[in-house]
């Protein structure tokens, strides 16, 4: 469903964007329908300690006839802003119904909520009435007796129920006859015997079904969709009448059971888009309401339909006043205030969004994209700004942004928050941002989201404003040392919405910045020399930083350095929660060992090391042969990139305590390019970069095979031998193992820098030959994260285009950094000497 009102709505946001806006703001305010993030129909209106609760049907999107599976609930206590609580009933709270979730009333007795509700039986094969009960007016419900309360006849849909000053309970429903039965105390059993109403001209129009005359005009005719309520001592029955297309009719009586008196028209038949109509009406807050529902939403119709709700005054005399649809809805009767939680599915409109429901977050907003927005009103800030807003978040891609604006879509620009990678689609962190205009008195709020086109940016759950700044004690309270910290030092902390605090005392310093993920923060100096600055939320995983002092970059002191972007770099941990479980240490598991090995290379006429991994049973085993992983690091990397960076160690020593791998030797080497982007003098770049780490493949065929083979005890074939690497040494695996299929039989490009490949022609074409290749090459992994551009899922099409088997995985929200490669490593080595051909 397209629930986007961007014709609707054009028109309108121009004319408010315009300097006739301030005026017409009020007057063009759309609130019909109350619900745009999906379709819902046949409201029956609560009010229950001073809230407004709406119960509706849920039509399913592009529906064809009422296939309705739920009912959902609504709450408001302004009848602008409608918080929505799910769908806390269904089709399956019902062990003898199977179909057609129809119209329903919910009403409170003695602390209890009772849910009428029809819906289809299967034990009968006829609509019947049910009700469920549930503790607060938002559930959870259960059918309160575990069989229909009525049944026998398609006649019986569309329950309203109403109780009476003295305590007695009635419930009516009907189509196209009108029933009635009176309730017991227990509202879960009918006191008597069902009545039908006897219609007639006089009570509603025209007689009952049976005795009207065919072609005969009548002043109205009783449809369904009964609702009774009470006013004074006077009884209304209003109901959709007319046949079809309904219109909304009602009678009013001096008792619940009548007789009745037809007395006319409350909603007209008009262009609702709708053919069926359905109504609720209430009192709240000392006004009036008329709920019904239309076909207005975009992509609806008859049977996609949307509540709607006026708010009318009775005519002197008691009867209805002719209540007509419009878009605007009605006006506010209260403020929201910002500075407790909100739940972020409290909109008073929106565009382009949907709401989800599980059972730890329960109702948050989701199908959130690019240019969407929610529309909040009557935000009251009174007299002092707020400092800082907090959001609850969770997204599974990159994210995006939230700008908070007020007024208007392109209203000020209050604050904006950068929404990361969290981790997963339900694994919810929150952010805070400075509120950099201050704002005041009472406003509409905008959360306007922003981000990459097309793609579901991310899950809002809340939001809260606060007038509070984090104090340095609660920077402590609240966050914890990077792992990756000298043990001792306090500083970088991360907080719970994974924005890392720095803290550095250099009295002397005129300017300091951290340099981290590709963003350059400036330090804030306090009176004491102290140094600080908080970081964007960042990604979960491994990322280089760097502190840069005086315009000199530098490591951190007080961090562990790694060897990345051609020096040695600071590194922070983000902790990424159980999912990273595979690559941290695990209890009960057998560790194996990272050895640093000397050899001495012919090729290259130099002393060198290597890192090695030995499975823990190599120690023990001591008769069995290993096969060998060579694993590349990328470009201004070492050796010992895997090991540090990239935690190979633990994902081979999970893999294979839990069976997924079998034990092998890991071996990794410097690529030599520690230092590619220097240009050799008199050498042009394009070229020098052909050539980065060109001495490497000598050395690897040369000296460092025969070397492992010679110091460990590996098979020495080609079935037992396989290479991989990251990005540059993706590029090195390929321009290794490719020209030497003798050697090696199981390959993995991990972000592969491999570009403009003719893959027919390439690596005197290899690839010609599909049927050779797939014989020789038991196993080809491309991998790379969905937030880099290096190419890789065409380079897998195009190879699996010309028959070659490749797998191809993509790392969700992860760029060019290690976590993608962590994943591709998890992900490569189960396949690896296994040769099932
Ligand atoms: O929503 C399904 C049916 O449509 C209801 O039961 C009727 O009142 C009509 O609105």
């Amino acid at each position: 469903m397209n629930m986007k009102l961007e014709c609707d709505l054009s028109g309108i946001r121009k004319c408010m964007m315009s300097g006739l806006s301030l005026l017409l703001a009020g007057v063009l305010q759309a609130q019909n329908p109350i619900v745009q993030t999906c379709y819902t129909s046949d409201p029956a209106p609560m009010v229950h300690d001073g809230t407004l609760y709406v119960y509706t049907g849920h039509d399913e999107d592009h529906a064809d006839f009422f296939w309705m599976q739920e009912w959902r609930v609504y709450s408001t206590k302004d009848m602008v802003n409608w918080t929505d609580h799910g769908s806390p009933l269904a089709i399956e709270s019902f062990d003898w119904a199977d179909d057609r979730a129809w119209a329903s009333q919910c009403i409170e007795r003695n602390g209890k909520f009772y849910w009428y509700v029809c819906l289809h039986s299967k034990l009968t094969n006829t609509m019947a009435i049910g009700v469920a009960v549930g503790d607060s007016p938002t559930g959870p419900f259960k059918d309160a007796i575990g069989r229909p309360l009525y049944e026998g006849s398609w006649d019986f849909i569309d329950p309203t129920v109403f109780v009476d000053d003295d305590g007695q309970a009635y419930l009516y429903w009907g189509n196209p006859n009108v029933y009635y039965a009176k309730l017991n105390a227990d509202m879960v059993s009918l006191d008597g015997e069902v009545s039908k109403v006897e219609q007639t001209i006089e009570s509603f129009g025209s007689p009952g079904p049976d005795k009207r005359e065919k072609g005969k005009k009548y002043k109205d005719i009783y449809t369904e969709g009964p609702w009774l309520h009470k006013r004074g001592g006077t009884y209304y029955l209003s109901y959709a009448a007319g046949g079809v297309p309904e219109h909304i009719a009602y009678s009013m009586s001096d008792t619940p059971t009548g007789p009745w008196k037809y007395m006319g028209e409350i909603m007209p038949l008009q262009d609702t888009g709708s053919f069926t109509n359905h109504c609720g009406v209430t009192d709240y807050k000392g006004n009036s309401y008329f709920f019904y529902h239309t076909g207005k939403l975009p992509g609806g119709g008859g049977f996609g339909r949307s509540v709607a709700v006026e708010q009318f005054s009775y005519n002197p005399d008691g009867t209805f006043p002719i209540i007509n649809a419009t878009t605007e809805g009605v006006s506010p009767v209260g403020t929201l205030t910002p500075y407790q939680r909100v739940e972020a599915e409290t909109i008073a409109f929106s565009e382009g969004v949907k709401s989800e429901w599980n059972a730890k977050t329960g109702v948050y907003v989701s199908g959130i994209h690019d240019g969407d927005y929610i529309k909040v009103r009557e935000v009251d800030f009174e007299d002092l700004s707020p400092k800082c807003l907090c959001v609850s978040v969770a997204s599974a891609l990159r994210g995006g942004w939230i700008e908070v604006r007020t007024d208007s879509i392109g209203g000020t620009l209050i604050a904006e928050t950068r929404v990361p990678h969290t981790g997963g689609w339900e694994c919810w962190t929150s952010i805070e941002a400075d509120v950099t205009v201050p704002v005041t008195g009472v406003h509409d709020v905008y959360f306007v989201f922003k981000g990459r086109k097309g793609c579901e940016l991310f899950h809002f759950d809340w939001w809260k404003f606060s007038r509070q700044e984090m104090t340095e004690r609660e920077v402590k309270d609240r966050t914890q040392a990077a792992s990756t910290n000298i043990p001792g030092y306090e500083y970088p902390r991360l907080d719970e919405e994974r924005c890392a605090h720095f803290r550095f005392y250099a009295p002397q310093a005129g300017r300091l910045q951290v340099d981290c993920c590709g963003k350059k923060y400036d330090m804030q100096k306090d009176a004491d020399g102290f140094w600080t600055v908080k970081t964007d939320p960042l990604v979960v995983g491994f990322h280089y930083y760097f502190l840069i002092a005086d315009g000199v970059q530098v490591a951190d002191p007080s961090s562990y350095t790694f060897f990345g972007c051609c020096r040695m770099a600071s590194g922070i941990e983000v902790p990424e929660g159980v999912a990273g479980d595979y690559y941290r240490p695990q209890q009960g598991v057998p560790h194996g060992q990272v050895r640093s090995c000397t050899y001495y290379s012919e090729a290259k006429k130099e002393f060198r090391r290597c890192m090695v991994y030995t499975p823990a049973e190599y120690e023990t085993k001591v008769k069995k042969r290993y096969p060998v992983l060579y694993l590349q690091h990328g470009m201004g990397e070492d050796e010992t990139g895997w090991s540090a960076q990239g935690c190979m160690q633990h994902i081979m020593d999970n893999l294979i305590a839990s069976g997924q791998c079998v034990p092998m030797l890991v071996v990794m080497d410097s690529g030599d390019v520690e230092a590619p982007f220097i240009p050799r003098k008199g050498k042009d770049v394009n070229e020098e970069r052909a050539l980065y780490g060109a001495s490497f493949y000598r050395v690897m065929l040369e000296d460092l095979i025969p070397m492992i083979d010679r110091t460990f005890r590996t098979y020495t074939d080609r079935e037992h031998r396989a290479m991989a690497g990251l990005s540059w040494g993706g590029h090195q695996t390929l321009t290794t193992t490719l020209p030497h299929l003798d050697k090696f039989s199981y390959i993995g490009a991990f972000s592969g820098a491999i570009f403009g490949l003719d893959v027919k022609t390439c690596f005197d074409g290899v690839f010609a030959d599909a049927g050779k290749f797939n014989k020789q090459v038991h196993y080809l992994f491309l991998g790379c994260g969905t937030e880099e551009q290096f190419g890789t899922r065409k380079l897998a099409e195009s190879l699996r285009k010309i028959g070659i088997h490749v797998d191809y995985y993509e790392s969700q929200g992860t760029a060019h950094e290690w976590l993608t490669w962590r994943r591709c490593l998890y992900r490569f080595v189960p396949h690896l000497f296994k040769n099932r051909k």
